[in-house]
């Protein structure tokens, strides 16, 4: 064996040379492994014992991309040219083994290859898009070639890896060989080469593929209108498609220059810098910095969950697709039936998508199991408390299920905003109390925030946040506080926006300013859809306020056909004179001198708010990091990915500007406004929340 350098090595098996790169953990496409592979392909092609070239990879993976961590730097190493050159340009063949996954950078250098073997279990794929760029070494050139134009947009527009099956079958790889036994597989296809004297097969010169879409640029205008909604606010996915179309139309050479000059105007855009940030961010949001990776967890075999309405059945269905029994208890049977109900009815309706078989809904069914019972919730490992929003109820259940819950059970709330240290003082076992807020719908919602009470345990906090991952979660560790990270900052945003429509705006302006930073919706969008009615009762209200009027009036949102919109029999939204002069009426009433308020003023006086809040977050130390909070609110509340999440974005309008702005409505409308102590020092100390 001959090293190449520090992650790559050359051997040679008869007349077939084995180049190895061994660069964990992923093997990605850094410096190092870009010398090794021009470099050892180089020497194998120059070695005249030598008939065939295999490239494998060491470890969990084949090359799973570009190294991301070195955008951004400058350039070192071997160029993608230069090693394209080396394999493609190769005057013996050149054979990729893949097995794990061959994404974006690494499976564009697969494609160097004049031929391609996979394990059954391979993924192949170019997720670039999710990094707010294109593929840039190829990639958008040669897959077409391999795949038709069409499939190819499919693979790059959605970033999604597709398996080596599947691969086969459209000729991306040539031979599937044994799961286990990659490199004697691929061994075998390179003596086939030699053999059979097969050619030296180059992805870019093949034709079949595009030639029949060339002339033809209305597949590619029913491409960008099909997926003009989903990319809403992105910047990358129309250069995608404009890529593939120059492989359609253009000669290779030049389609390559024109892929490679959109990578880089795209690496440099704000949307891909805060695309790979949350890359990073949502692989840190697991660590805890004072509970090791190797802490002990607890068996979690069986879950109780306390409560059947919405929450209660949307956090029970997470735990049955786990494939994990769930018993659920009610204090009434009509409650229970119709919870149990809506479950059911949620599966079959996702059967009759053709998204999962009638035997998966009798599987996760037969999981399910409802009661009247506490004491049914005995054996349960895992108790998640998803009752009424009330201390006082929360505190009895907590007493009584202590007393009913096995010893080493964890008993979890649901709450969205009580102390979770106070339910914990009710029972005798603190260290196995935390909080597992979900986010509805729970079943649908990514955001799980696992709120660490004084008293939880490591091995507890750590269980809660495996089993987070085995449901398929992103979850962020938050400290107790009122509305814990994400709706104690939504508060101040929700604040604002009712503040905004007394002083001049409409409920329309602000959601139109929302929406076109990228939100799903505005406030009073989503207001309406939550029902504007949720701890308002006829007994107690007393106009005090828009959102009291319009209850009175029966406008209570989406449900009942209006609420701060009028809506159609659709439910499609429309600015509501009535609001208007309820609007109009009590500022009036109020003595509110109404005035014009711009676009900006709306975008500010909602958003830095909230980064203020956040800032007052990180010094209590109520989250672990700035990027927590931005993965809360991308996973938690539909903040645009491309935007960062608010301390990012918080980063990128620049810390001095967030600061001066609070200090200026502190100024003129008061404290409410009142600059976090650490935003200040930020300011200071010219820095950001990226360097803390
Ligand atoms: C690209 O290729 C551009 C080209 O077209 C053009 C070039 C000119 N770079 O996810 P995991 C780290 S764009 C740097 O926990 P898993 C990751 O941060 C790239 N680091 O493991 C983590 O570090 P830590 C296109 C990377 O088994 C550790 O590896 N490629 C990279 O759940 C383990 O990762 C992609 O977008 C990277 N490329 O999943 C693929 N990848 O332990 C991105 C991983 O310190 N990667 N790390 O937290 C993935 O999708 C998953 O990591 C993968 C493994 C499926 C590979």
């Amino acid at each position: 064996m001959a090293a190449i350098n520090s992650v790559a090595d050359l051997t040679f098996v008869g007349d077939v040379a084995v180049l190895t790169i061994g660069s964990p953990p992923v093997n990605a496409l850094s410096a190092a492994v870009r010398d090794g592979l021009r470099d050892g392909v180089r020497q194998a092609v120059a070695d005249p014992a030598a008939k065939a070239v295999v490239l494998i990879c060491a470890g969990r993976t084949f090359i799973a991309g570009a190294d991301i961590a070195e955008f951004g730097k400058p350039p070192k190493g071997a160029t993608l040219p230069e090693l394209q050159g080396a394999i493609e340009g190769a005057v013996k063949p050149v054979i990729a083994a893949i097995h794990g996954t061959a994404l974006g950078g690494g499976f564009e250098v697969a494609l160097f290859c004049h031929y391609r073997v996979a394990v059954p279990s391979a993924k192949l794929g170019l997720p670039e898009i999710k990094l707010g760029l294109i593929p840039g070494a190829g990639g958008t050139q040669r897959l077409p070639r391999l795949i038709g134009p069409e499939a190819a947009l499919e693979v790059i527009l959605s970033g999604t890896p597709f398996g080596a099956e599947q691969a086969a079958a459209w000729g991306v790889v040539d031979a599937l060989v044994e799961e286990g036994d990659l490199r004697n597989g691929a061994l075998a296809f390179a003596r086939k080469a030699i053999d059979e004297d097969l050619p030296l097969r180059r992805v870019r010169d093949l034709e079949e593929k595009i030639a029949p879409a060339r002339g033809k640029p209305e597949i590619f205008e029913t491409i960008r209108r099909a997926n003009a909604r989903k990319f809403r606010g992105f910047e990358a996915w129309e250069k995608a498609i404009d890529a593939v179309r120059d492989a359609v139309e253009k000669p290779f050479d030049e389609g390559m220059a024109r892929e490679r000059a959109a990578f880089l105007a795209l690496l440099a855009t704000t949307q891909s810098k805060a695309q790979r940030y949350v890359f990073f961010a949502e692989r840190q949001v697991w660590k805890i910095a004072d509970v090791p990776d190797d802490t002990p967890t607890l068996p979690i075999k069986k879950v109780g969950v306390i409560g059947a309405g919405t929450m209660g059945g949307g956090i029970s269905m997470n735990f049955l697709n786990a494939g994990l029994p769930v018993t659920i208890v009610e204090t009434q049977q009509a409650a229970l039936d119709r919870g149990l109900g809506v479950i059911r009815k949620n599966y079959e309706n996702t059967a009759k998508k053709g998204r999962m078989t009638a035997a998966d809904v009798g599987s996760r069914m037969g999981l399910l199991s409802g009661t009247l019972d506490l004491s049914a919730l005995a054996d349960c490992d895992l108790v998640i408390e998803a009752a009424f929003e009330e201390m006082a109820i929360k505190k009895e259940i907590f007493a009584r299920l202590d007393a009913i819950a096995k010893p080493g059970a964890i008993l979890a709330s649901n709450t969205s905003y009580l102390d979770i240290d106070e339910i914990a003082s009710v029972t005798k076992r603190a260290d196995h109390v935390l909080g597992m807020h979900f986010f509805s719908p729970a079943n649908v919602m990514r955001l799980l925030e696992v709120v660490r009470g004084e008293a939880t345990a490591k091995p507890v906090l750590a269980t809660a946040m495996q089993i987070a991952r085995k449901i398929g979660k992103v979850a962020a560790v938050v400290g107790v506080c009122h509305g814990f990270v994400g709706n104690r900052m939504l508060a101040q945003r929700q604040r604002e926006a009712q503040k905004l429509i007394l002083e001049g705006a409409m409920p329309w302006d602000v959601d139109r300013v929302l929406y076109d930073f990228g939100m799903p919706m505005g406030p009073f969008a989503m207001s309406d859809l939550a029902g504007l009615d949720i701890g308002w009762s006829k007994e107690n209200t007393s106009s005090s306020t828009i959102r009291e009027i319009l209850c009175e009036q029966d406008r209570r949102g989406q449900k009942t056909g209006a609420g701060f919109y009028d809506y159609d029999e659709n439910r499609n939204p429309r600015p509501s004179p009535i609001v208007e002069k309820i609007i109009l009426e009590f500022a009036a009433a109020k003595g509110v001198n109404r005035r014009t308020i711009s676009d900006d003023e709306i975008l500010e006086r909602c958003l830095y708010p909230m980064i203020n809040e956040g800032a007052k977050i990180l010094e209590e130390g109520k989250a672990q990091r700035a990027s927590d909070i931005d993965i809360v609110w991308i996973n938690g509340y539909g903040w645009p990915v491309y935007r960062g999440g608010p301390m990012f974005y918080g980063d990128i309008v620049g810390l001095d500007k967030v600061l001066a702005a609070m200090r200026g409505f502190q100024a003129t409308m008061g404290d409410g406004f009142k600059p976090a102590a650490l935003l200040e020092r930020l300011v200071a100390e010219g820095k950001g929340f990226k360097d803390l």
